[in-house]
């Protein structure tokens, strides 16, 4: 098999280079901060659903294993092995999520409140990451939409905002290095959507995957997963959903605007400026497939009319 460029030149290239250029290492340094503290998290119990037979999908799931070991968590570190290796230190519980900004109804809803909230559905979806492979995963979860109605955006709401927990206690990466740039990217991570598309029923608020409440190393307690987008957008352990007027920063974006748009509908005629999205490696197999446009989520197009498309990376 010949590798590609996009196979071994993932995300953190740029921090690299950035981290070069400040005349530090930041591999290094997350390597430091997550030495000594290195704890592999729990299995997860079981969680129950009713499998949503809108939301199959034609080929069969990654292995379990490989969806819980080759992960992209930059507060536990930059490598594929890092959460899996150090995410024993997130705490789960007690949890809550605040619902805030621009709503008629404000709250603060409990982990357990969230489980309770609407029925828990599995869908099976395709993840795919920006930097080129993908995974097929049976997520557990509802539409983030439930949340949403309950808080009552108001008129003026135009933006979702997602935000992870901040606590270098848990996170190891989060800890502050050389020049406040612990880990490399501006912490807390935050994403971000338009309200359409955070209300779009594909639009997913998840708390598990396989059958099982949702490990930490794949972003526990709870999670957001929108298929049609690259998998950074799907941002893990949340706090806050915050709804705005004005289009909310995202890390990514704010760590490097001219590779991570706002949009980030995955989209093969759009190349990244440092790799072709033509195709894409799913995890388990060893030719590259052809990317769909929208991941294969066609049902989404409609929230695009009018916009350029090549524009909306
Ligand atoms: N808080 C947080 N959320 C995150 C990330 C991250 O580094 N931190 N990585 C993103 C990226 S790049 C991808 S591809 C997916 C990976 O999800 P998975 O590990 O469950 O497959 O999580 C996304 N959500
Ligand atoms: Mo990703």
């Amino acid at each position: 098999m010949k590798l590609r460029y996009s196979d071994i030149t993932p995300e953190p290239t740029y921090l690299n280079r950035r981290a070069f250029m400040v005349g530090i290492g930041a591999l290094a340094l997350g390597a430091c901060a997550s030495e000594g503290d290195a704890a592999p998290p729990p299995e997860p119990g079981p969680l129950k659903a009713t499998p949503n037979p809108a939301y199959k999908y034609p080929d069969p799931p990654t292995k379990y294993e490989s969806a819980t070991t080759y992960n992209n968590f930059y507060e536990f570190g930059t490598d594929k092995g890092d959460p899996v290796a150090h995410a024993g230190s997130l705490r789960p519980r007690p949890w809550s999520v605040v619902v805030d900004g621009l709503v008629a109804k404000p709250q603060r809803l409990d982990i357990d409140e969230i489980l309770k909230l609407a029925a828990l559905e599995e869908r099976v979806y395709s993840l795919r990451c920006v930097e080129g492979w993908s995974m097929v995963i049976p997520w557990i979860g509802y539409p983030v939409a439930a949340v949403l109605n309950r808080a009552e955006p108001t008129s003026k709401a135009k933006y979702v905002e997602f935000t992870t927990l901040k606590d270098p206690e848990q996170f190891p990466a989060q800890k502050p290095g050389l020049f406040g740039f612990g880990g490399g990217l501006d912490w807390p991570y935050t994403e971000g959507l338009r309200l359409d598309e955070a209300m779009h029923p594909l639009t997913l608020l998840t708390v598990g995957m396989y059958g099982k409440v949702l490990p930490h190393q794949n972003g526990a307690p709870v999670r957001v997963v929108i298929p049609w987008k690259y998998g950074f957008k799907s941002a893990k352990s949340i706090v806050r959903i915050r709804l705005t007027e004005a289009e909310p920063k995202t890390a990514w974006n704010k760590a490097q605007p001219s590779e991570y748009g706002f949009y980030s509908n995955v989209n093969p005629t759009v190349d990244h400026p440092r790799w072709s999205q033509a195709t894409e490696r799913r995890i388990g197999e060893f030719r590259r497939r052809k990317t769909q446009m929208f991941n294969g989520y066609d049902q989404v197009a409609s929230l695009y009319t009018g916009m350029d498309l090549k524009k909306l990376y």
